[in-house]
């Protein structure tokens, strides 16, 4: 679909505050200038590629290697992983995440409160998306650039059959050397380790970041706390109607077979990922509705 960022500018800029103009590759964004932050969204993925609070440093990674074209996903910033996570466990030619987050999403609108500036995008089942996943939906993204950054991701069922889902906000947070930070909140919690065939097991304590590491905390709504002391930062991650919590650090290894992230840059990234995958998939009956929200805020060490 060939989009003319002119037109679409000219209908939703909000002068001063928030523009449609020509982002890397040529993709469409979304960016937001406010008096307490700024902040951009692409429309391929609708895809929050940064946050910045006024006065603060960036608060996501996103990779120097990303490729910037259709059909691949955006390595870093929040890709929105839906209707699945992961591989699809019945179909291995599946994309890997699900589909929208390398499809380009419609901009329904940008709303402006106070200082704080909402970006709305829009994706629709389709025959494209019927290939991949037999039903139908509505799928809002809003994200709200603030002094906290909020992000909804409203899930509707537009179809006659009842379905399940898993979706995930799989942000990659900007950290200043990943073997230093902790997080708290998971503290007690079951996950699934993915780098030791799933096998489930109890986190004790803060989780601090070793080696690779490719977990699915199972159960926990719990707010989580991310403690940087290089870059003497807290980012507080909250979150509503979300049961797992997914974190990772590919490494060295894993990062270097990564050719649009690198092995030089795994060091300043730590995804932390409001997500219901699993046994935590969200079941939905015709015409119903299910709302995640992730709400991020930023403090000093
Ligand atoms: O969320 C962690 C994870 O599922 C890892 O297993 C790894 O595959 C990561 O997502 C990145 O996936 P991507 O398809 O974006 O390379």
């Amino acid at each position: 679909m060939s989009i003319n960022i002119e037109e679409i500018n000219h209908r939703f800029e909000i002068p001063g505050i928030a523009q449609v103009i020509a982002g890397e590759g040529g993709l469409p964004k979304v960016q937001v200038s406010s008096p307490v932050a700024t902040g951009e969204v692409y429309l391929h993925g609708a895809h929050v590629t940064s946050w910045r609070p006024t006065g603060a440093e960036e608060v996501f990674f996103v990779s120097p290697h990303s490729l910037w074209q259709d059909g691949k996903a955006i390595r870093g910033g929040i890709p929105v992983c839906f209707p699945w996570f992961g591989s699809k466990a019945d179909d291995p030619h599946a994309p890997d995440h699900g589909f929208v987050r390398t499809r380009e999403w419609r901009l329904d609108s940008i709303e402006r409160s106070g200082d704080a500036v909402s970006v709305s995008m829009v994706t629709e089942s389709d025959d494209s998306t019927r290939k991949w996943w037999p039903f139908d939906f509505r799928l809002l993204h809003r994200v709200t650039f603030a002094t906290e950054l909020t992000i909804e991701l409203v899930m509707t069922s537009t179809g006659s059959e009842p379905l399940r889902f898993e979706e995930a906000l799989h942000a990659y947070y900007r950290v200043g050397d990943v073997t230093k930070p902790s997080i708290s909140g998971l503290d007690r919690t079951h996950y699934l380790d993915k780098t030791d065939d799933f096998r489930e097991k109890l986190q004790r304590g803060s989780v601090v970041i070793e080696a690779e590491t490719d977990r699915v905390y199972l159960n926990t709504e719990r707010a989580l706390e991310l403690n940087d002391p290089v870059l003497q930062r807290r980012i507080t991650i909250a979150k509503q109607n979300s049961r797992t919590t997914v974190v990772w650090s590919p490494w060295s290894a894993k990062a270097r077979a990564l050719a649009d992230l690198g092995a030089d840059q795994w060091k300043h990234m730590l995804c932390i990922e409001v997500a219901n995958v699993g046994d935590f998939a969200v079941q939905l009956a015709p015409g119903e509705r299910h709302t995640m929200t992730a709400r991020v805020s930023l403090s000093s060490l």
